[in-house]
């Protein structure tokens, strides 16, 4: 059966850099018959080229002009129109011949995993499949060691949200401004030292606290993968990232 990769992720993150980036580091690299599918109705220019591009069926500019709406009702809006055509867009791939497929999805996360069309379609799609989604948190907007804790927590309630196993990664790796960074991702005593010497305290430090027990048992399974767009960095390493995490689903064995 073949693999449904979601790219997850905040606004501007790089979601639809790193489809087009993994989609040919696959193709040239892992040999698989490899498809980019873009349910972005709001994109503009896609540097990748989509098996199904949403954008062929309606675009968010259409939408906010028909519909009379603002950029946040017709993003809604498009994800109701989005879950309408999903048995089309399903069935349309059932019928495709490839191995994986690296699915970019809209500009928005909230819009994506936290209104109910989006888990609705990402279930639709795991009938093609075994699904995993990869939580881009953009290196470069991470400034102290608590925004790491604080985007890793949106990642589990994506997770959650979604119903897919979620691998983490870091974007933009090559323009991340922390110093320390990559020790963060790796050494547990290190992140919790550091969120610890953080200036300020009070509820929300403690908040922060809580989450890291959390984010403990996570990195135990899975630290996460370091990836730019830019300089191809990290790609091997996140595929095989997405194949343990989908062994441990029971998924691929
Ligand atoms: N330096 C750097 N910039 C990136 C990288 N990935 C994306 N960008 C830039 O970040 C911006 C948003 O990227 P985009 O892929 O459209 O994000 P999306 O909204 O999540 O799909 C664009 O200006 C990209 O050129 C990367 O790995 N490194
Ligand atoms: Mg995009």
């Amino acid at each position: 059966l073949p693999i449904q990769v979601f790219i997850l992720g905040m606004a501007g993150c790089g979601k639809t850099s790193l489809t087009a980036k993994f989609t040919s580091w696959l193709r040239e690299n892992v040999r698989l018959k490899v498809i980019a599918v873009n349910l972005d109705s709001g994109a503009v220019n896609l540097p990748y080229e989509a098996y199904l591009d949403v954008r062929k069926f309606f675009t968010l500019e259409e939408l906010m002009l028909k519909e009379g709406l603002g950029p946040n009702g017709a993003m809604v809006y498009s994800m109701e129109i989005l879950e309408k055509m999903t048995p089309d867009i399903v069935k349309t791939l059932a019928e495709a011949d490839y191995d994986i497929a690296i699915i970019d999805t809209p500009g928005q996360n909230e819009v994506f995993s936290f209104i109910p069309t989006g888990p609705r379609v990402v279930e639709a799609f795991t009938k093609l499949g075994p699904s995993v989604g990869v939580f881009l948190i953009d290196a470069s907007t991470i400034s102290k060691p608590s925004d790491l804790v604080a985007c890793f927590s949106i990642s589990i309630a994506s997770q959650i949200r979604l119903g897919i196993p979620v691998v983490v990664a870091l974007s933009k790796i090559d323009k991340a401004i922390l110093s320390g960074l990559e020790k963060l991702l790796v050494d547990y005593n290190f992140l919790l030292s550091s969120v610890k010497n953080e200036a300020g305290g009070g509820l929300n430090k403690d908040f922060t606290l809580h989450l890291l027990r959390i984010y403990k048992n996570f990195m135990k399974v899975q630290k996460p993968v370091k990836t730019s767009a830019l300089t191809g960095e990290g790609l091997e390493e996140l595929y095989d990232t997405i194949h343990e995490a989908l062994c441990e689903c029971g998924d691929l064995t």
